[in-house]
Parts: structure tokens; sequence; C-alpha cells
């Protein structure tokens, strides 16, 4: 009976022991996906046929927050492995049939301590982390702009409040329409142009009913609620195109509200808004093509030689 119980026990561990390398070996693998390029030449960030997992991070919050998912995902896979193989030792070493007189025995203070104390100290271990996400989500120190995104039935509108009258609405494609390289239902007429690595603080609110801001790989969900204001910062790590959509059913063409954003280096980005700031004065929205022509001029200074 003693050997049977010491063989379980090194079983167990064993088991444990590999859920916690694999976990290990999980949280420290970055992502090394090759991301897919548009029309320009530019990263496009966007859902991948059988995708199974987050979309490749794009801002630091992004990234902690797979990191977080990661890490407690890890800790339920032990806490469902460890309960498993329990449950699998109980049904196994007591049933009846080799357990002809029952045992009596009522308490165990040992494993009473034990489980109690283990699982406060897993809920401490998930707490931390967590409360360290939230206060580096609530950080709105030093932006470097403003937009203010105002969800309508159903488009998008952009208000860049620090650039002059530069507010213009984003339609999502009709499917027709589609140009070679742009998405159906993500692509847009008019995309919000930002510029890359520095922090920009979204403003968020509605002119009719629910909507909701939502650009997974950079992190950002906020629900754009009638009469108020939420807000939300990113910081997007790289130059690329980002797409999201409207995750709140807001009505008949909910899925025709997609968000696609151009991240421009900050000098193109400046000398776009300079243009958009002289075009909202003549009364006409952003070029269409002056992004695109930025981000060719972008990917051409990335890939020339130093
Ligand atoms: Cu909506």
């Amino acid at each position: 009976m003693r050997e049977v119980k010491q063989a379980s026990s090194v079983w167990l561990l064993q088991v444990f022991g590999l859920l916690v390398a694999a976990s290990a070996m999980s949280l420290g693998s970055g992502h090394a996906a090759t991301l897919v390029r548009n029309g320009v030449g530019y990263p496009v960030h966007a859902p991948m046929p059988w995708e199974w997992w987050l979309q490749p991070a794009g801002s630091p919050i992004e990234r902690s927050i797979d990191w977080l998912l990661r890490y407690v995902l890890w800790i339920m896979a032990g806490v469902v492995g460890l309960v498993g193989v329990l449950i699998g030792i109980i049904i196994h070493r007591f049933r009846a049939s080799m357990n002809p007189v029952p045992s009596a025995t009522t308490h165990n203070t040992v494993i009473e301590i034990a489980w109690t104390l283990v699982p406060a100290i897993l809920l401490i271990v998930i707490f931390v982390p967590s409360l360290h996400l939230i206060y580096q989500q609530s950080d709105y120190s030093k932006p470097y702009m403003t937009v203010r995104v105002i969800g309508h039935q159903w488009y998008w509108e952009y208000n860049y409040i620090d650039a002059k009258g530069v507010d213009f609405t984003s339609y999502a494609v009709p499917p027709d329409k589609l140009k070679p390289g742009q998405i159906r239902q993500l692509s847009v007429d008019h995309p919000l142009v930002l510029p890359a690595g520095k922090k920009i603080i979204f403003q968020i609110t509605s002119a009719d009913v629910l909507h909701s801001f939502f650009i997974p790989s950079l992190g950002v969900q906020r629900y754009a609620i009638p009469g108020q204001y939420w807000r939300q910062w990113t910081k997007i790590v790289s130059p690329g195109v980002y797409y999201g959509e409207c995750n709140q059913i807001c009505g008949m063409h909910h899925d025709d509200m997609p968000i696609e954003i151009v991240a421009l280096p900050v000098t193109q980005f400046k000398a776009w808004l300079a243009k958009a700031e002289i075009d909202a004065a003549h009364g006409n929205v952003p070029d269409v093509h002056a992004y695109e022509m930025a981000a060719e001029r972008a990917v051409a200074h990335q890939e020339a030689p130093h």
C-alpha cells in the first residue's frame, strides 16, 4: 500500500513539473509571426485565416494583455491538471472493491490548511499582475495627441481635436468597390491616420446608440456611449495598417463599421496632418491617397541601406 502511495505521488510531481516547464516555455516565447503586406508594402495587422491565438501585439498594452492571458491560462491549466490527476487517483485507489471496510477518516489538518492556502496564494499571484495592468491602462499622462472617436449608425467619425477642422467620417468600402489589397468588411474609405511610437488618447463617444471601438492588435476596446466620453490610450509600436471593428451590436449595419488605422512614422504623419488641415480649410476631407503615398515613402525609407 505504501509503495502505491509513493508511486502515485512521484507521478503527480512529474505531471506538475511538466506543466510548470510548459508554462515557462510559453511565457518566454515571443511572437515570430510574419505579417502580410498591403499594396504599398505596409505591414497589415488583420485577422488571418485559421488564426487561433490573439493577433500579434502592436502596442505595449496589448503585449501586457497577451502576457497576462498566457500567465493565467497556464495557472488554470495547472489547477485543472492537478485536480484531474487527484480525482483519477481517488477513483482508482478508493473504489469500493478495493476498500471492503470503509475508512472512518473525517479530518486531515495538513490537507485542509494546504487547500486553503494554495488557492489563496494563487489568487494573489494572479491579482498582482492584473492590478499592474489596470494601472498601466489607466496612465493617461503625457499624451502626444488626442483623437475624438464618434460612433454613428453605421460609420465612424474621427475628430483630430488638436488640428484645426480635421474631422472626417470613415465608411466601410462596399464589397463590390474593393480595390486589390483591400480587405472585405475591414477596409474603409478614409482611415484614421496616426503617428507610430507616440502616445495617443482616444476620446470615445457615440451620436446615437451604443457602439464599441475595438482594435484587437492595439489592445483598445471601449464602449462608445451617447452623452459620455470614455478614454483609452495606445502607442502603436511600428508603422503599419491596423484593423478593428465595432463590436457592440448597434443595429442592422453593425458589420459595416470597421476601423482602419494607418500608423505613419512621425515625420510623415506631421506632413499628412498639415495637408489635412489645408484640405479642411477648403472644406475638403483629407485626400484618400495622401496616406498611401506617405506609407510608400516610409517603406522606401525603411528599406534604404544605411
Ligand atoms: Cu456600431
